[in-house]
């Protein structure tokens, strides 16, 4: 690992050096955590990929093993892709996208792979039996070049497996289903899963229940009255993912939406900042099924091949279904906060219209930090103007130095000590004729002196009622990354940061109020976060 590195994180995965994209395969086997991952060998842009496996205890502390899968084989020999694991009678089975040699562009098929040696928990050692791959090929009408990332395969009332394929047909993305009594030959469905106009490929496509009460989470293949499913998509065209809550109609084998959908612009999304090829799995050991994500960079290539790597990993999230059934939310493994280390805690107080309170005390480049908010006099919201619809564009237009009246109020990250420096996640609150809209920003616009670096700024409603609830804000910092929670995980953002001057020591921490009105701090604690291990 090169010295001197400013933006390597330090409780982020991530590898040695060079590229990463999307999580693969992941899962608990035998009490080892287990997450492959799309990695370049060779440079710190995408190519040449492999699928690069790390294992863990508690999905913190990794270390890595030799590569799971690499091209070999003439049903991968040009590229292997993106793939998830299901369990087979309590086998893991890998199903992923092979790139053949073909006169066509990325020719793409499925293939699966096996465990050689079921009695190691590392699962080191990975087979992929020419006798069956490929499981799957583009026939019938499928375009070959957007044929990919085969998602956990979950088992009908009627025995069967099924599994879907993210594809489209001109402009229309969609999920293709397959069919399997033995997990080994796949018959392709007539219709596909689910699929919408005009939102082009569909990338990594993920499809799960979510209980309708509690935090637990179920197995991919449970259905009934006791879940809602959960269909999600990356979208090639946008690089954002949207999901929506529905119901799998098991007979039909379809999913049906229950509001909302994909190709809309203000369709739900597991985060409102960078994420991507994102994919969860039911941690069967914990009870609760686990998201992971894909961050890429927000720096230039020149920038990233002097650093020696691009791509992060989000720390793991848990994920399951508000009680309003309408969304999901997500909040950090709680794993995490066994790296919490000294703790910096404010008293409860009012914070002032106009002030901005340091946190001192703790490492502010690499830390963990929870605030509780609560309104005195919610009357005194700004009026909300209807055409405010795309909450990134109001972030962007209200960035935290526009003055409000309730809000922007929140937490200034990686800041300088004279603020030339500074990323902001804070809320606002607006009256729509009596009722309250809360929508949460994260502003990189000026998070760094450096002017080649993507500060877009980003946005989301939180849909909260500010009268009942606190407006809380969890913000996990790390170097070059800040993935912000808001209100328990309703709304989630992550940016990327390349601050010049707020690096380690040079960086600070401040919750600030730049509205008219005061607000009060229930309660804030911030805690230094201890380096993860990870061995290469
Ligand atoms: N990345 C993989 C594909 C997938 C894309 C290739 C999404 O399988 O569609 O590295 O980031």
């Amino acid at each position: 690992i090169p010295k001197n590195q400013p933006y390597r994180t330090g409780y982020h995965f991530q590898p040695s050096k060079n590229w990463m994209n999307d999580p693969n395969g992941p899962m608990v086997y035998k009490g080892i955590y287990h997450l492959m991952y799309q990695w370049n060998p060779l440079g710190v842009v995408w190519g040449n990929i492999v699928w690069a496996h790390a294992t863990s205890t508690d999905l913190v502390n990794w270390i890595h093993h030799k590569h799971a899968i690499v091209t070999s084989e003439p049903f991968d020999i040009k590229g292997v892709w993106s793939g998830s694991t299901t369990f087979v009678n309590g086998k893991p089975i890998i199903q992923y996208t092979g790139i053949i040699e073909s006169n066509q562009w990325n020719y793409q098929v499925q293939n699966m792979a096996v465990p050689k040696n079921l009695s190691d928990p590392y699962l080191v050692e990975w087979d992929k039996p020419a006798k069956w791959n490929p499981i799957m090929k583009p026939t019938d009408g499928v375009n070959a070049s957007a044929f990919r990332d085969p998602t956990t395969a979950w088992k009908g009332p009627d025995g069967r497996w099924r599994t879907i394929i993210g594809s489209k047909i001109d402009r229309k993305g969609m999920a293709i289903m397959y069919r399997s009594k033995d997990f080994i030959h796949w018959i392709k469905a007539r219709k596909p899963l689910h699929s919408a106009r005009n939102t082009g490929m569909w990338e990594c496509p993920d499809f799960f229940p979510v209980a309708l009460k509690g935090m637990n989470g179920v197995d991919t293949s449970a259905m009934g009255p006791l879940v809602k499913h959960v269909m999600k998509v990356s979208l090639d065209d946008t690089r954002h993912e949207y999901y929506t809550v529905g119901t799998y109609d098991h007979v039909k084998d379809r999913y049906i939406p229950d509001q909302g959908s994909i190709e809309s612009d203000t369709g739900l999304r597991y985060d409102y900042g960078k994420f991507y090829a994102s994919k969860t799995f039911f941690d069967h050991e914990k009870n609760r099924r686990v998201l992971w994500g894909w961050i890429n960079e927000s720096s230039t290539v020149e920038e990233d091949t002097k650093k020696g790597w691009s791509g992060l990993q989000a720390v793991p999230r848990t994920l399951w279904l508000d009680r309003s059934g309408k969304q999901l939310m997500q909040w950090p493994v709680r794993e995490i906060n066994s790296l919490r280390a000294k703790r910096a805690i404010l008293p409860s107080q009012v914070l002032k219209r106009g002030s901005v309170i340091k946190i001192s005390g703790i490492t502010a480049s690499q830390a963990d930090v929870d605030v509780h908010f609560e309104l005195p006099k919610l009357a005194d919201a700004e009026i909300m103007d209807p055409s405010w619809v795309n909450p990134q564009l109001l972030c962007s237009a209200k960035p935290a130095s526009a003055k409000g009246k309730l809000g922007p109020f929140g937490l200034l990250v990686l800041a300088s000590k004279k603020f030339e420096e500074q990323t902001a996640i804070f809320f606002r609150v607006y009256n729509n004729h009596g009722k309250y809209v809360v929508v949460m920003c994260s502003d990189q616009s000026r998070s760094s002196l450096e002017e080649s670096n993507d500060k877009t700024t980003y946005g989301a409603f939180v849909n909260v009622d500010p009268y009942h609830d606190k407006l809380s804000l969890r913000s996990l910092i790390d170097h070059s990354i800040v993935e912000s929670f808001g209100v328990g995980g309703k709304a989630c953002i992550t940016a990327r940061v390349y601050p010049k001057l707020a690096v380690g020591g040079g960086a600070q921490l401040y919750v600030f109020n730049n509205g008219t009105q005061n607000v009060k701090i229930s309660s804030l604690k911030a805690w230094s976060m201890k380096k993860a291990h990870i061995k290469y």
